[in-house]
Protein backbone atom coordinates (compact mmCIF):
# COMPACT_ATOMS: atom_id res chain seq x y z
CA UNK A 1 0.00 0.00 0.00
CA UNK A 2 3.04 2.20 0.75
CA UNK A 3 4.16 3.56 -2.74
CA UNK A 4 0.78 2.76 -4.51
CA UNK A 5 -1.60 6.38 -5.73
CA UNK A 6 -4.45 6.42 -3.89
CA UNK A 7 -7.74 8.92 -5.41
CA UNK A 8 -9.84 9.22 -2.89
CA UNK A 9 -12.86 12.12 -2.45
CA UNK A 10 -13.29 14.01 0.58
CA UNK A 11 -16.53 14.28 2.50
CA UNK A 12 -17.57 17.93 1.89
CA UNK A 13 -20.39 19.22 0.50
CA UNK A 14 -19.47 22.66 0.71
CA UNK A 15 -20.96 24.83 -2.56
CA UNK A 16 -22.53 21.18 -3.83
CA UNK A 17 -26.07 21.72 -5.23
CA UNK A 18 -27.79 18.43 -4.51
CA UNK A 19 -31.58 17.17 -4.46
CA UNK A 20 -33.43 14.83 -2.74
CA UNK A 21 -36.13 12.99 -4.10
CA UNK A 22 -38.31 11.15 -1.81
CA UNK A 23 -41.85 9.02 -2.55
CA UNK A 24 -44.74 9.51 -0.87
CA UNK A 25 -45.25 5.08 -0.16
CA UNK A 26 -44.59 4.46 3.59
CA UNK A 27 -44.19 8.00 4.35
CA UNK A 28 -43.54 7.26 8.27
CA UNK A 29 -40.23 5.48 7.22
CA UNK A 30 -39.43 7.45 4.36
CA UNK A 31 -39.71 10.82 6.65
CA UNK A 32 -36.57 9.43 8.76
CA UNK A 33 -34.77 8.59 5.46
CA UNK A 34 -34.92 11.71 4.43
CA UNK A 35 -34.12 13.39 7.57
CA UNK A 36 -31.03 11.33 8.20
CA UNK A 37 -30.21 12.64 4.86
CA UNK A 38 -30.21 16.27 5.44
CA UNK A 39 -28.79 15.72 8.83
CA UNK A 40 -25.87 14.37 6.76
CA UNK A 41 -25.55 16.84 4.37
CA UNK A 42 -26.02 19.91 6.21
CA UNK A 43 -23.45 18.41 8.69
CA UNK A 44 -21.05 18.00 5.96
CA UNK A 45 -20.92 21.72 5.06
CA UNK A 46 -24.26 21.69 2.76
CA UNK A 47 -25.69 25.03 2.12
CA UNK A 48 -29.45 24.45 3.32
CA UNK A 49 -30.00 26.49 0.84
CA UNK A 50 -28.39 24.45 -2.69
CA UNK A 51 -30.43 21.34 -1.60
CA UNK A 52 -34.26 20.97 -3.28
CA UNK A 53 -36.76 18.59 -1.68
CA UNK A 54 -38.99 16.53 -4.32
CA UNK A 55 -41.42 14.31 -3.67
CA UNK A 56 -42.76 11.63 -5.48
CA UNK A 57 -45.70 8.81 -4.86
CA UNK A 58 -44.33 5.84 -4.85
CA UNK A 59 -40.40 4.36 -5.67
CA UNK A 60 -41.38 3.45 -9.19
CA UNK A 61 -41.29 7.42 -9.95
CA UNK A 62 -38.40 8.18 -8.69
CA UNK A 63 -36.10 7.26 -11.84
CA UNK A 64 -37.91 9.12 -13.85
CA UNK A 65 -38.19 12.55 -11.38
CA UNK A 66 -34.39 11.87 -11.08
CA UNK A 67 -33.66 12.12 -14.61
CA UNK A 68 -35.72 15.14 -15.38
CA UNK A 69 -33.12 16.59 -12.28
CA UNK A 70 -30.38 15.05 -13.99
CA UNK A 71 -30.95 16.60 -17.38
CA UNK A 72 -31.74 20.09 -15.98
CA UNK A 73 -27.98 20.11 -14.97
CA UNK A 74 -28.43 22.12 -11.97
CA UNK A 75 -27.17 19.56 -9.50
CA UNK A 76 -23.87 17.94 -9.03
CA UNK A 77 -26.19 15.20 -7.32
CA UNK A 78 -29.04 13.14 -5.96
CA UNK A 79 -30.46 11.51 -3.10
CA UNK A 80 -33.16 8.67 -4.22
CA UNK A 81 -35.24 7.75 -1.10
CA UNK A 82 -37.98 5.36 -0.81
CA UNK A 83 -39.68 1.91 1.21
CA UNK A 84 -40.92 -0.77 -0.49
CA UNK A 85 -41.84 -3.62 1.86
CA UNK A 86 -43.23 -6.97 0.79
CA UNK A 87 -47.32 -7.21 0.67
CA UNK A 88 -48.77 -10.43 -0.33
CA UNK A 89 -48.38 -10.45 -4.00
CA UNK A 90 -45.33 -9.76 -6.67
CA UNK A 91 -46.28 -6.44 -7.07
CA UNK A 92 -43.01 -6.00 -4.71
CA UNK A 93 -40.41 -7.50 -7.17
CA UNK A 94 -41.41 -5.44 -9.71
CA UNK A 95 -41.66 -2.16 -8.17
CA UNK A 96 -38.20 -3.16 -6.68
CA UNK A 97 -36.38 -4.27 -9.86
CA UNK A 98 -37.62 -1.00 -11.78
CA UNK A 99 -37.04 1.50 -8.95
CA UNK A 100 -33.17 -0.03 -8.95
CA UNK A 101 -32.65 -0.16 -12.75
CA UNK A 102 -33.83 2.40 -13.55
CA UNK A 103 -32.17 4.84 -10.86
CA UNK A 104 -28.54 2.78 -11.68
CA UNK A 105 -29.34 3.87 -15.72
CA UNK A 106 -29.92 7.63 -14.21
CA UNK A 107 -26.46 7.52 -12.75
CA UNK A 108 -24.58 6.08 -15.49
CA UNK A 109 -26.02 7.95 -18.50
CA UNK A 110 -26.32 10.99 -17.25
CA UNK A 111 -22.83 10.58 -15.34
CA UNK A 112 -24.14 11.73 -12.30
CA UNK A 113 -23.84 9.88 -8.67
CA UNK A 114 -27.33 8.78 -7.47
CA UNK A 115 -27.61 7.72 -3.80
CA UNK A 116 -29.61 4.23 -3.68
CA UNK A 117 -31.63 4.60 -0.63
CA UNK A 118 -34.49 3.12 -1.65
CA UNK A 119 -35.53 0.03 1.41
CA UNK A 120 -36.66 -3.03 -0.10
CA UNK A 121 -37.85 -5.12 2.91
CA UNK A 122 -39.89 -7.94 3.43
CA UNK A 123 -41.51 -6.60 6.57
CA UNK A 124 -42.17 -3.13 8.45
CA UNK A 125 -40.18 -3.85 11.21
CA UNK A 126 -37.05 -4.51 8.87
CA UNK A 127 -37.47 -1.06 7.63
CA UNK A 128 -38.06 0.92 10.73
CA UNK A 129 -34.53 -1.03 11.91
CA UNK A 130 -33.33 0.82 8.68
CA UNK A 131 -34.61 4.26 9.26
CA UNK A 132 -32.80 5.00 12.41
CA UNK A 133 -33.45 2.54 14.29
CA UNK A 134 -30.98 -0.34 15.27
CA UNK A 135 -29.74 -1.41 11.63
CA UNK A 136 -28.76 2.54 10.88
CA UNK A 137 -30.21 4.87 8.69
CA UNK A 138 -30.07 4.36 4.92
CA UNK A 139 -30.99 7.81 3.81
CA UNK A 140 -27.90 9.39 5.72
CA UNK A 141 -25.70 6.53 4.16
CA UNK A 142 -26.87 7.04 0.87
CA UNK A 143 -26.35 10.81 1.54
CA UNK A 144 -22.63 9.94 1.94
CA UNK A 145 -22.35 6.94 -0.55
CA UNK A 146 -23.59 9.90 -3.27
CA UNK A 147 -21.60 12.41 -1.91
CA UNK A 148 -17.76 10.70 -1.50
CA UNK A 149 -18.75 9.44 -5.44
CA UNK A 150 -19.32 13.12 -6.14
CA UNK A 151 -15.83 14.34 -4.81
CA UNK A 152 -14.14 11.39 -6.39
CA UNK A 153 -15.42 11.13 -9.45
CA UNK A 154 -13.83 14.93 -9.54
CA UNK A 155 -10.61 13.37 -8.97
CA UNK A 156 -10.87 10.58 -12.03
N1 LIG B 1 -44.40 2.27 -3.72
C1 LIG B 1 -43.45 2.35 -2.75
O1 LIG B 1 -42.66 3.31 -2.74
N2 LIG B 1 -43.37 1.37 -1.81
C2 LIG B 1 -44.21 0.29 -1.78
O2 LIG B 1 -44.10 -0.57 -0.85
C3 LIG B 1 -45.22 0.20 -2.78
N3 LIG B 1 -46.14 -0.92 -2.79
O3 LIG B 1 -45.99 -1.82 -1.95
O4 LIG B 1 -47.03 -1.00 -3.61
C4 LIG B 1 -45.27 1.23 -3.75
N4 LIG B 1 -46.23 1.20 -4.73
C5 LIG B 1 -46.55 2.36 -5.54
C6 LIG B 1 -45.68 2.47 -6.77
O5 LIG B 1 -44.37 2.85 -6.44
C7 LIG B 1 -46.25 3.53 -7.73
O6 LIG B 1 -46.27 4.79 -7.09
C8 LIG B 1 -47.67 3.18 -8.18
O7 LIG B 1 -47.73 1.89 -8.72
C9 LIG B 1 -48.16 4.20 -9.25
O8 LIG B 1 -47.31 4.22 -10.39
Amino acid sequence: MKDIKIIEGKLTAQGLNIAIVAARFNDFVVESLIGGAVDYLTRHGLDPEKLTLVRVPGAFELPLACQKLAQSGKFDGIVALGAVIRGATPHFEYICAEATKGLAQVSLQNGLPVGFGLLTTEDLNQAVERAGGKAGNKGADSAAAMLETIQVLKLL
